[in-house]
Formats: structure tokens, C-alpha cells, sequence
């Protein structure tokens, strides 16, 4: 097989994804100009999503509702639903369920986002293969299906052909270059079968769903992923490596799957190139010596339309995070304000891990906490990550608000200088919950992770006490609730789906957290890292209870952190990941500081790289408004 082409890799996304979700649910809005727009109370709200009837008006994302409208008087705004304050996607990420579930009958898939995933049809093509006699690939069965490069006439000649006309006049003569004879086998021929199994898939999806979407066919992530937004949208488009050439000559670096952010700039200076075919112009050599060995040699292969990243089978989302943008005047400066939008994405998150620990049976160890200062054009200025003790709202809020004062030098004022434009809290590194796939029932229902984690916990009196003492009523309170929950969605849907959470219900409780809930545990750091317990901390739990130390673990505790009031805002001094302190601070802080450093260290996290990837993730839940839209209101 030629190198490269030993695959065959299909990049699927759904079209203006959040806008057929709102069509679904109100049919009228099909078939016209439609937005879905976060928020009423400047200039109509942020459009986040735009159907391609709207499209062609010059509506745009980002543009505010009341401006679009100028541009398309007909425009139809469905409104994103609102929930502790803030947009609630629970319909999209359902809708995301539905998608993957049908998907992931026809092959391995890896989830990419809310509305697009990967998947390796490699072993689906060599089996169809196997059937296949005469191996022949019929025009009609690739009805929506375009060939890059093709037809491979002098454009004038193409000139006021109809674009339908266009395409199939491709793909006949595409399908006409292969070679199909009894027993062929050509890269080519597989990418062909690969796009009659994509062309099923979509019709399957928009049976059972209603929604319609776009493919990428070709040997490669990068590759699918950019022929998928060629055609857009309902059509699916096959790129064989020999289109590759022509393509990638007049496009910008920037276009390409990995290269948006800083690696893509340092190839743009510092080869001095604008398009990745130039890239093609340097040797391996020089390549491995300007990016090292290993991104030299992916980049000398990536220039030409090569690259072997595995498609990771995976259907559930890496981290469950949720954010909240405070532009302009918006933005939060006291302690209060941060406690309580804290609180309000801490009750979002601990309904989605509920429910994520109930549906699919894993749970959340890690939480990152992150923020944006006022003046940072970047996605997220810093972010923290500590232990996720349990599922709990008031515990997550009050780890995070002391992860964010832990960044802060020491001071009294009640003003965060500069203000917070974002708060951001996600969690990831998923696991089994155990008990879950044993079908342990109390182990399932409880909503304790400590108990699994072996955890020893104290009571009031900071008695080791062994959790599981958690009523065997409250389980099975639960656990008739789990089931009249699914009873009532069997009857309510005829497609038997998995029980799908309504959204903006609170997942209630079981008493084990209830009564877990008092002690305030401080959060639990990693194996192998330091615990510290900072005053702020104690002086948030009304028990004062002693910290739990990890076996291994080392507690400190400065005197200056004991001074420290929980309830001052001290000004946030870090520009950037660098924190620069005046001498004042240092001598006023050090020792908090020196602490706080120690309690981060469990992880820090480089804003340009994970935690942008965060924010762009919860980009699916959260909308971020562009630099100009950020001075207005909510
Ligand atoms: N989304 C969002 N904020 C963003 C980008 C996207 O809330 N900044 C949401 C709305 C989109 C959905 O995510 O409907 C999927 O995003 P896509 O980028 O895939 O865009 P669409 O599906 O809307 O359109 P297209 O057909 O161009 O893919």
C-alpha cells in the first residue's frame, strides 16, 4: 500500500448544528433564515449558530441579533435556553447523543466535538470489499458526493455549469480513473467504498434524527477534516492524496488541522511561507532542525497530505467543563460576585457529572479551574487544576475559590484588579466508576466518589467513620427514582433511547453527600504532591475541621496564610503565567505566595495550549464573543 494512503478516515459534521436542533423542536423555523442567539439584553443577544438560508443574507456567529435582522428583516431567532444564569445546551448536547449513537453503528468513531466526530473505516472498506465481485462503484449510489480536483478540465470550460452538474461530471470521471477490475484494490477504489458507506451513514443519521450533515473521505484526519468544509453542507466530499498538491498550494497554514494556533505561526515566520505547499520546498533535513526530529518529520509528511494519527475510539466527551464570560462592565471584582457565579457553574457541573456517572458509568477525578483577566485577548489567562473530591456544588465552588485566591498576592482590597472576564471550571480524567460495569448498585447510585476512592473521611468530630454507613434507604430511594425516571421515558419516547436527563433538573442528592456536605474537605491533591490547607479554607468550613492528609502527603501551613481573610479580594497580580510582584508584595506575601506555588504545583496547565482547548470545548458551552462584543453587557 502507497505510503499514506493506508487508510481510509471520514470526518462528519453536522450543518448549523444548534439551528436544526431548533428547527426540530419548531418546525416552522425550517427552511428560512435562522439564528440561534445567546442572551436578549444587548442588542437582541450573540448569534452562535446560523442556518445557510440565513447565510446567504451576510448574516454571521457573532454578530448581535438586532444587527443581523438589519441584514435579513425576515431573520427568525431561536434563543438559547438559560439555567443558574447562564446558557444551558443540554437540548444540543442530547441531540450530540442521538448523532453519535447512529454513527457509531456503522464504525469506530472518535467524538471531536458536539457536532463532529472521526471515524476509521479502513476495516468497514475491506470488508464490503470482500463482497464486492465485479468492484465496481455506482455513479448514483454517490449522490451527494464530490471528488476534489475533478473534474480535472481547464476551469473556463466548467464556466456556467450548474455546481450539481459540476460535481457528478467529477465523480463519474473520478470513478472512471479507478481501477475496478475482478479483484483490484487500489487506495483510491477504498476511499470510493469508503464514501458509499458515508453516503448510508448520513442518510441513516438524518432518518433517525432529522439532522442533516457533511462528510470528509480521505486517508488522513487533517485531510477529511478539511475536505469535509469544502462542500457545505448535506454533501460529503472525497480528497484523494493526488488533489492534494494542487489544494494545498494556495492554502494558508493556518487552515490546517493543528496548525490554528502557535505552531502554525512559527512555520509562517519562520519558514516565511503563507501556504502549506510551501512547505514542501524544504527538505527533511532542514525541517527536523528548525522543529526537532519528531514535528519536523510530521510536518515533512504533513506538507504533502500525509499524517497517521490514530481515530481513538471514543464516544464520550474527554472533560465536562462549563464557563462563563463577564464582558465589559460585566466583568466581576469582588469576592462576592466570584463566590457566587462559582457556585452557579459548580451546580451545573455537578449535575452534569451525576448524570454522566448515572448514564455512562464513569467518573471525573480532576478539576481545572480557570480564569481570564480583563485586557487578555487570550482565551483563558491561567488555569489551576486540584483533585476532584466529589460531586458536589458547594465543594467545587469553594476548591476553586480558593484555588483562585491561592493565586492572588496578599492584600486587602476588595477589588480584583484586573477584574475577571471568565470563569471557567471543567472536569476531566474520567474512570470507570466502580461498581458500575459489576453492576454494584450501591456503588452505582452513590454519588460519592470519596467511597471510591478510598478516601478515609472524618465526622463532625473528625472520627475516621466508614461512609458506606450511607442509608440503604437513600439508595433505595434512588434507586426507584432512577427507575420511575426511565419508566417515564420509555413511555415518552418511542425510540427506547437511554434515559436522557431534563434539562435544568437538578440531580438531587443522596444523603451520603448531604451528610458529607458539613465537613468541607479540602480538596484532595494528587498522589505524590504536597497537601496544603490554606487559612481561607479552614476558615470556610464551619467545623474547622483538620485537613485530610494523604498517606505520604505533606501538610504546611504559614502563618501568613493563617492571617489572611477569606474575605478579602486581593488584587490579581499575574500577567499572563507570569507573575511579576512588586517588592511590597514580596515582602508582604512571600510566604503565602511560596504556599500558594505549592498547592499549584499539583498542575499547571499552559494557557495557550489545554486550557484553550478548554474553552474552546466548552465553546459547546459557552459562546465567546469577539474582542469587540466583550465591552458590552451580558
Ligand atoms: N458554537 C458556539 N460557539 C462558537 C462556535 C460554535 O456555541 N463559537 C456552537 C453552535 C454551533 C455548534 O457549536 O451550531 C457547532 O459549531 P460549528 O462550528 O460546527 O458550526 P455549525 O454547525 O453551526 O455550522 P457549520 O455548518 O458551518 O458547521
Amino acid at each position: 500500500m502507497d505510503y499514506g494512503k493506508e487508510r481510509v478516515i471520514a470526518l462528519v459534521d453536522m450543518d448549523c448544528f444548534y439551528v436544526q436542533v431548533e428547527q426540530r423542536l419548531n418546525p416552522e423555523l425550517k427552511n428560512k433564515p435562522c439564528v440561534v442567539a445567546q442572551y436578549k439584553t444587548w442588542k437582541g443577544g450573540g448569534i452562535i449558530a446560523v442556518s445557510y438560508e440565513a447565510r446567504a443574507h451576510g448574516v454571521t456567529r457573532n454578530m448581535w441579533a438586532d444587527d443581523a435582522k438589519k441584514l435579513c428583516p425576515e431573520l427568525q431567532v431561536a434563543r438559547v435556553r438559560e439555567s443558574h444564569g447562564k446558557a444551558d445546551l443540554t437540548v444540543y448536547r442530547n441531540a450530540s447523543v442521538e448523532v453519535i449513537k447512529v454513527m457509531s453503528r456503522y464504525a469506530v468513531i472518535e467524538k471531536a466535538s458536539i457536532d463532529e466526530a472521526y471515524m476509521d473505516l479502513t476495516a468497514t472498506v475491506q470488508e464490503r470489499l470482500k463482497d464486492m465481485e465485479d468492484r465496481q462503484v455506482q455513479l448514483d449510489l454517490l449522490k451527494t458526493t464530490y471528488v476534489q480536483g475533478f473534474p480535472q478540465t481547464t476551469e473556463g470550460h466548467l464556466d456556467g455549469l450548474d455546481k450539481e452538474v459540476q460535481r457528478s461530471l467529477g465523480v463519474q470521471e473520478w470513478l472512471g480513473s479507478l481501477c475496478c477490475s475482478p479483484g483490484s484494490d487500489s487506495p483510491e477504489l477504498r476511499l470510493a467504498i469508503g464514501a458509499l458507506i458515508v453516503e448510508e451513514m448520513r442518510a441513516g443519521v438524518e432518518k433517525e434524527t432529522g439532522f442533516r450533515c457533511s462528510a470528509g473521505i480521505s486517508h488522513n484526519k487533517v485531510l477529511a477534516k478539511l475536505a469535509c468544509g469544502l462542500n457545505k453542507p448535506n454533501r460529503q466530499t472525497i480528497l484523494p492524496l493526488g488533489s492534494v498538491p494542487e489544494l494545498f498550494r494556495s492554502l494558508p497554514v493556518s487552515k490546517i488541522r493543528n496548525l490554528g494556533g502557535k505552531l502554525g505561526s512559527s512555520i509562517v515566520e519562520g519558514l516565511e511561507v503563507e501556504n502549506i505547499g510551501e512547505v514542501t520546498q524544504f527538505t527533511q533535513a532542514q525541517l527536523t532542525q528548525r522543529f526537532g526530529d519528531k514535528t519536523g518529520q510530521w510536518l515533512f509528511d504533513l506538507c504533502r497530505g500525509i499524517d497517521f494519527e490514530p481515530v481513538k475510539p471514543r464516544q464520550l466527551p474527554k472533560s465536562i467543563g462549563c464557563s462563563k464570560n463577564f464582558p465589559g462592565r460585566a466583568a466581576l471584582v469582588t469576592t462576592a460576585q466570584v463566590q457566587n457565579w462559582l457556585h452557579q457553574l459548580a451546580l451545573e457541573l455537578e449535575e452534569r457529572l451525576s448524570e454522566e456517572r448515572e448514564m455512562n458509568g464513569r467518573v471525573a477525578k480532576l478539576l481545572t479551574v480557570g480564569v481570564r483577566q480583563a485586557g487578555d485577548s487570550r482565551a483563558c489567562s491561567f488555569s489551576r487544576c486540584c483533585a476532584l473530591a466529589r460531586y458536589e456544588a458547594t465543594k467545587i465552588a469553594s476548591d476553586a475559590l480558593a484555588i483562585i485566591k491561592s493565586l492572588n498576592t496578599a492584600g486587602s482590597h476588595q477589588a480584583a484588579s484586573p477584574p475577571l472576564t471568565l470563569l471557567l471550571l471543567s472536569a476531566s480524567k474520567f474512570s470507570e466508576a466502580p461498581g458500575a460495569s459489576s453492576g454494584c448498585m450501591a456503588s452505582f447510585l452513590s454519588s460519592d466518589i470519596n467511597t471510591k476512592q478510598k478516601v478515609p473521611t472524618c465526622d463532625a468530630k473528625g472520627d475516621a467513620t466508614p461512609r458506606r454507613a450511607a442509608t440503604i434507604q437513600s439508595l433505595l430511594h434512588r434507586a426507584a427514582e432512577k427507575r420511575e425516571r426511565t419508566e417515564t421515558q420509555k413511555q415518552s419516547s418511542p425510540l427506547k433511547q437511554r434515559p436522557l436527563l431534563l434539562s435544568g433538573k437538578k440531580q438531587e442528592r443522596t444523603e451520603t453527600q448531604k451528610q458529607s456536605s458539613p465537613l468541607k474537605r479540602p480538596p484532595l491533591l494528587l498522589s505524590g504532591e504536597k497537601q496544603e490547607k490554606t487559612e481561607t479554607q479552614k476558615q470556610s468550613s464551619p467545623l474547622k475541621q483538620p485537613p485530610v492528609l494523604l498517606s505520604g502527603e505533606k501538610q504546611e501551613r504559614t502563618e501568613t496564610q493563617k492571617q489572611s481573610s477569606p474575605l478579602k479580594w486581593p488584587p490579581l497580580l499575574f500577567s499572563g503565567e507570569k507573575q511579576e510582584r512588586t517588592e511590597t508584595q514580596k515582602q508582604t506575601s512571600s510566604s503565602s505566595q511560596v504556599a500558594a506555588r505549592l498547592q499549584l504545583r499539583v498542575r499547571q496547565v499552559t494557557p495557550d495550549s489545554v486550557t484553550s482547548k478548554l474553552v474552546k470545548r466548552c465553546a459547546g458551552d459557552w459562546h465567546l464573543p469577539p474582542p469587540e462584543h466583550r465591552l458590552a453587557g451580558l
